[in-house]
């Protein structure tokens, strides 16, 4: 395709394989996400030949419809990890629930269920990145530390953060054409509303490529953005990470990855190194067969709830005994929390809508919110604004292993939510009085406001500096390394992935110099 633009045509070729039962490798990461795309590459670069394991699917083959992904009108069995019915985030329109039956398959969004809280996440390789917004947010300088008090900011702002974005292809709206496409009416009604309240309204980078988008408006491409692609994937436009680290981590002649391979064990070799247990799985979900491989090093990416579950279970059940206390804990949900505003009839936010969010209002300082103006893309007019808000949350849970079960379990209540509705209602509440209009009620349930029963971004788990050392080193097991989501203690003030891949560009680099 020209233009450089991108196309699923133009989707990097990762080199898949599926490891062999005994097999022994220098460096072995479980879990394709930022994180794990981080590390294979750099890896890569300095000479390791890396494998990486990840339990979804490599998201490489059009289905009967021609398309890889399926759109968010339109949810089927591509869809969903392992259901027979969707959880769709906005579970009703008018009130009405949206969710239906598919047939059980590895699909690529998973709506994992703890008590309390619905945690969605990505599945196949790229992990998240298949299936986020893209909002590329690197947090305010002054917040930083709040966030990771024991990491230099000076360096991340310096080197890491802007190696981050480079790498993952970041880049910002033309605003000229955000004034005027109607693909972001509703996110200029958003910035209308905030202005008048006096917030903060920030525009927001994203790896979405805008100017693929400009195209699917001007009618000379297929349409993904402006085809209500995002949560179930991007069929194009979006530089998600086998576009990017991926696609260069394969060019290194280095990185292989085994997708539909789950890691279940790590454990100390009698040799020396690690032996990890694996299963191959089917597109149904079961297992076909379970594999023993050696690994020098072992990398743990597999995202704050996946890495958390793993160092739990092998801590608890004297797999890695040597791991410490502070294992599970410090999981937070990045205070999200979501719901809609009902407009008055000269607000109408357009039947085509962006799936791509570009902006949000910030409100950190003085209510503890960030809420980002979320697009509703129904392919009609609804005269809703939608946002998803981050708020300052305080509130963090534990993982634990549960014997009877043989899982993992996490102790989030559902009542610690309000702190986060309070500190988005600093907002909202503050816009519906300016514009006198009121919350939408038919999103989330029959008059039901808030969206209170799930995140997107889970974080923490193995804290930085306290389940591992200052630079993701596990405390008791030479050679094991967390280098996700799950490092950062609960909250990041902003979208979490910028931050997770500059603090996987730190630790790698520092890894690199030091260990190997
Ligand atoms: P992650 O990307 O989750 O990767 C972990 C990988 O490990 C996954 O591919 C798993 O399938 C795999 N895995 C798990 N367990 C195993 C196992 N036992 N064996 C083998 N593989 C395993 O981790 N963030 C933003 O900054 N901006 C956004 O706009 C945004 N929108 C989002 C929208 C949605 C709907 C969702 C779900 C998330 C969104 N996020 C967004 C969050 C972002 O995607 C997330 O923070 C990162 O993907 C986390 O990166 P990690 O590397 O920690």
């Amino acid at each position: 395709m020209g233009l450089g633009l991108l196309s699923h045509t133009g989707r990097a070729a990762a080199a898949t394989t599926s490891i062999g039962d005994g097999a022994r490798v220098p460096a072995l990461i479980i879990g394709s996400g930022y994180g794990g795309s981080v590390a294979a590459l750099r890896l890569a670069q300095a000479g390791v030949d890396v494998h990486m394991i990840e339990m979804g699917k490599s998201w490489d083959t059009p289905g009967s419809d021609g398309k890889i992904f399926a759109n968010t009108r339109t949810p089927d069995d591509r869809s969903f990890w392992l259901r027979t019915r969707t959880k769709q985030p906005l579970s009703n329109f008018l009130g009405f629930p949206i969710d239906k039956n598919v047939s059980r398959h590895t699909g690529i969004l998973d709506a994992e269920e703890f008590s309390g809280i619905t945690v969605y996440q990505g599945r196949g390789v790229g992990g998240g990145s298949l299936v986020n917004g893209g909002m590329a947010v690197t947090p305010n300088r002054e917040r930083f530390g709040a966030i990771l008090p024991s990491v230099d900011a000076d360096e991340m702002y310096d080197v890491y953060y802007p190696r981050a974005n480079a790498g993952l292809g970041v880049n910002e709206i033309d605003r000229a054409w955000f004034d005027t496409t109607d693909c972001y009416q509703y996110a200029r009604v958003g910035r209308k509303h905030a202005e008048r309240s006096g917030f903060d309204f920030v525009y927001v980078p994203n790896v979405y490529d805008f100017n693929y988008m400009k195209q699917e408006a001007a009618g000379n491409v297929p349409r993904s953005a402006l085809a209500a692609e995002i949560l179930y994937g991007n069929n194009h436009g979006k530089k998600s990470l086998q576009q990017t680290y991926l696609a260069q981590a394969a060019a290194t002649g280095r990185v292989t990855i085994s997708p539909l391979h789950r890691v279940t064990s790590v454990t100390p070799a009698p040799s020396g190194g690690y032996t990890v247990t694996i299963e191959q799985l089917n597109t149904g979900g079961g297992v076909t067969a379970t594999k023993t491989v050696t690994a020098g090093k072992v990398f743990f990416a597999a995202g704050s709830v996946g890495t958390s579950k793993l160092l739990v279970k092998l801590k608890a059940t004297g797999a890695l005994p040597g791991l410490n206390n502070e294992v599970g804990k410090g999981w937070g949900d990045n205070g999200n929390v979501m719901c809609g505003r009902a407009n008055h009839m000269w607000d109408a936010t357009g039947s085509l809508q962006s799936s791509i969010p570009t902006v949000g209002i910030d409100n950190w300082e003085e209510g503890g919110a960030f809420a980002e103006v979320a697009p509703l893309p129904t392919g009609i007019e609804t005269y809703a604004s939608f946002y998803l808000s981050i708020t300052n949350t305080p509130h963090r849970a534990q993982f634990s292993y549960n014997a009877g079960t043989g899982g993992v379990d996490l102790n989030w209540q559902t009542s610690w939510k309000q702190t986060s509705i309070d500190m988005a209602k600093s907002i909202f509440d503050k816009i519906n009085r300016k514009e006198g209009t009121i919350y939408r009620t038919d999103l989330f349930g029959f008059y039901k406001i808030w969206g209170d029963h799930l995140t997107y971004h889970p974080l923490g788990g193995a804290v930085l500096g306290k389940a591992t050392d200052n630079h993701g080193r596990l405390h008791g097991h030479p050679g094991l390394y967390v280098i996700d989501g799950s490092l950062i203690p609960g909250n990041t003030s902003v979208n979490p992935f910028v931050t997770i891949t500059a603090l996987a560009e730190r630790n790698i680099d520092k890894i690199i110099d030091t260990d190997l």
